[in-house]
């Protein structure tokens, strides 16, 4: 029996919730045999991520997931076997009433955002009682063995690997992006929110010996690197040098291309959720923007983060990290931590690589969720 599953997505800002509810969806669909449709509020965010997809149609069929717009006029339709709320979007009410109206009543399953803190395990695929014979699942992806895992599609780290060792494959990918790399120079991407410790990364990365190319792509900190500059306007046709530092805006890329881009570069300022596992599966050092919110619970959840990074590496090194993490996420003077998290950067390149390959023997979410359908049977 093909199983049905539908995945709700409502776009709240960024790229993140359909960066992570496309991901899952294709994976769902491509490796378990699974009809899956996914149902986006916002189909321009999503062809900003799957530029091959159409904003303008209601259904279309887009790597084996069926992309529907979803209009707040609900037209009923039958309920899934499995519902997926992501990030508790709320679901219309008549569609929650063919969940119970089933013969089975569907397998409702809230999917939580990442966090790396203790109580996730605690809390994961805790069930709520929703009436009419519905229990609703709290699904968390995470670190540890105990939660939902993190999404990692199969053959990804083998892909990964075989891009790196090929040099012409990854010249190949920068040409196409417009990227041209000069020897000796580190390359970095940089997707992070405006950010008030932007002016002090560029001046360090201005005034350090090895010159650096910045990749930023186009619209990420558009206000800082304008400010930066003393500049009215910024765009792909130019690039930005002061000192030792050249910055060039690049397209926003496909979701496969922007992990091109991750596995080109040696050093990747990443932000949010989805760009942040991303980095770890590049096995390159990243520093993460965490998604700010009130007051200040985002820091306790980045420093849960990188105690669970900072197992087995030197506690220098994990000091160094961690201010650097903490300036960037404060919106800090990084010009002292830099210069120490740059001269700590071999020892953290080969934590980064150890870490990522410990990350990718657990489990991955996709599969933790159709082992929890199947289970739940
Ligand atoms: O866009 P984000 O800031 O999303 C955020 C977070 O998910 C946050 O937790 C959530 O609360 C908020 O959205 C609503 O960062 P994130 O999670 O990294 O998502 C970005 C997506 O965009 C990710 O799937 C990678 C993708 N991407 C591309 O496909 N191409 C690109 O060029 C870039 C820069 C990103």
């Amino acid at each position: 029996m093909r199983f049905t599953w539908d995945i709700f997505c409502t776009v709240i800002d960024n790229f993140g919730d359909i960066g992570v509810t496309w991901r899952l969806a294709r994976q769902l669909a491509a490796e378990h045999d699974l009809d899956v449709r996914l149902w986006v509020d916002d189909l321009g965010a999503f062809v900003r991520l799957c530029p091959s997809a159409d904003a303008s149609l209601a259904v279309q069929e887009v790597q084996g997931v069926a992309v529907h717009y979803w209009a707040a006029q609900w037209s009923p339709v039958a309920a899934a076997d499995v519902v997926i709320e992501a990030f508790a979007c709320e679901l219309p009410p008549a569609y929650i009433a063919g969940m119970q109206g089933r013969e089975r009543p569907s397998l409702w399953l809230n999917l939580e955002y990442l966090s790396a803190e203790a109580w996730v395990d605690d809390c994961h695929g805790l069930p709520s009682p929703q009436g009419k014979g519905l229990q609703k699942y709290f699904f968390f992806p995470g670190f540890s063995t105990r939660s939902g895992g993190l999404l990692r599609e199969a053959g990804l780290i083998a892909r990964r690997r075989a891009f790196q060792c090929d040099i012409a494959a990854q010249q190949a990918f920068l040409h196409d992006i417009g990227v041209a790399r000069a020897s000796g120079h580190r390359l970095i991407s940089l997707f992070c929110y405006e950010n008030s410790a932007l002016s002090s990364l560029l001046d360090a990365l201005a005034e350090s010996v090895q010159p650096s190319l910045l990749l930023v792509p186009e619209g990420c900190v558009s206000a800082g690197l304008k400010s930066y500059f003393g500049l009215e306007h910024i765009s792909r046709d130019h690039s930005y040098e002061r000192g030792a530092l050249t910055v060039q805006l690049i397209p926003f890329l496909s979701q496969q291309d922007y992990d091109y881009l991750l596995w080109s570069c040696d050093l990747n300022f990443v932000r949010g959720e989805d760009s942040f596992i991303r980095a770890q599966w590049a096995a390159r050092p990243f520093i993460w923007h965490i998604y700010p919110q009130q007051d200040e619970v985002h820091i306790d959840k980045l420093q849960a983060f990188l105690d669970r990074f900072s197992v087995c590496l030197d506690g220098a090194c994990s000091e160094v990290l961690s201010a650097l993490s903490m300036d960037w996420n404060e919106g800090r003077n990084m010009a002292q931590s830099w210069r120490r998290y740059d001269a700590a950067s071999p020892v953290l390149a080969g934590h980064t690589a150890d870490w990522s390959a410990r990350l990718a023997e657990g489990e991955n979410l996709a599969y933790s969720l159709v082992q929890f359908h199947q289970n739940w049977l």
